[in-house]
């Protein structure tokens, strides 16, 4: 029996730099996220095997374009299945979907959108229920328009429609334990979705300053979103802490319109409480502000200065992170803040960058 070596773990480089990487390094990926304005030159550089999600979204105050890449461990295996592409080591699975909802039909009683969603869900939990990695650590969502209005029904309450459908469809808890995710919105492109799974049972933390999402009133939309605030990972070697999309949301009323000073502060107080729900389970060291990788999007442009600075303020270091410009799913939200974590049980195999 070889031993089962767990390092999940995730690094930042620009896309330039990852279709740089030599091939024996981008076959220890499990797969990898990319942001820019404009999809890579050569998308197939990257490797046509490797899951990878380039996401359409601008950095903001840096030159390069960002990649989350996230390493395996072990022997890796790949696969294709419908519209997912996945590789996986022996805990931990990382797969991309993207679906067109052009491949819809627009006079069915669901929307385009919410078909695609419910689709493209539907697929995850099947898959994962045949290579048996049952438990989902996180998804992140990228949606076109998401603010947009169509059929009736603001675009991220169609996309909440069909994922809690595809939740209720494989029995899976759409009131508690849900994954950790985060949905934003692109200027174009198919719904993308990318997720990390494995066999380990994460523990779904909620914010006692925030209603759980999977609870939001009906003013929110027919169907409430399916996230927790953050999910804790423990894998043999490692424990990781996946801090879901955080907002200006206080109870379930988004706070603090217009006021992006005031938002990124009470986003981040969000984000404090979670990690105060998070550390009496987790293991030493605990988490704290000052070691998060953040990703930041920020609606507006103009705005990344005042956001910057606020967040370098309240963290009081240099925060480890990306600004990107995305739409936010609810239209009075400027910014939305997500973070991960990561530290060692025994010990880290690897560095974050
Ligand atoms: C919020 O707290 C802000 O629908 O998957 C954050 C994280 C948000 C995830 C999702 C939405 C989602 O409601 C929006």
């Amino acid at each position: 029996m070889h031993e089962t070596v767990s390092s999940l773990h995730g690094a930042s480089l620009s896309i330039a730099a990852f279709l740089k990487q030599p091939a024996a390094w981008k076959d220890c990926l499990l797969g990898a996220l990319c942001f820019s304005a404009d999809a890579p030159a050569n998308p197939a550089q990257a490797d046509a095997e490797l899951p990878f999600l380039h996401v359409a979204m601008p950095r903001l105050g840096a030159d390069t374009s960002f990649c989350e890449v996230w390493h395996g461990s072990g022997e890796l295996t790949q696969g294709q299945c419908g519209d997912i592409r996945y590789r996986h080591d022996d805990a931990a699975l990382f797969g991309v979907i993207e679906l067109s909802e052009t491949l819809f039909d627009v006079g069915a009683d669901k929307t385009p959108l919410q078909q695609a969603t419910e689709s493209a869900y539907r697929q995850v939990f099947a898959l994962l229920d045949t290579l048996h990695y049952p438990y989902l650590f996180r998804f992140w969502n990228y949606i076109a328009d998401i603010n947009a209005h169509s059929f009736g029904l603001e675009r991220y309450r169609q996309f909440n429609l069909g994922r809690q459908d595809a939740f209720l469809a494989h029995g899976r808890d759409v009131a508690g334990n849900a994954p950790a995710a985060c949905a934003l919105g692109s200027a174009r492109g198919p719904l993308r979705i990318a997720f990390l799974a494995g066999r380990a049972l994460p523990l779904s933390i909620e914010n006692p300053r925030q209603i759980s999402a999977c609870q939001y009133p009906q003013e929110y939309g027919p169907r409430s979103p399916t996230f927790a605030r953050a999910s804790l990972v423990r894998l043999p070697q490692e424990e990781l802490l996946f801090v879901s999309g955080t907002a200006s949301i206080v109870g379930h009323a988004s706070l603090h319109p217009g006021d992006v000073l005031a938002q990124t502060g009470e986003t981040m107080a969000n984000i404090e409480a979670v990690l105060a729900e998070a550390n009496p389970l987790a293991s030493q060291p605990v988490f704290n502000l000052a070691m998060l990788d953040y990703k930041v999007y920020l609606r507006r442009p103009a705005d990344l200065t005042l956001i910057r600075g606020e967040l370098e303020r309240i963290v009081s270091a240099p925060p480890k992170a990306v600004y990107l410009q995305a739409d936010i799913c609810r239209e009075d939200l400027l910014l939305e803040i997500e973070a991960t974590a990561a530290h060692p049980l025994i010990f880290m195999a690897g560095q974050w960058d």
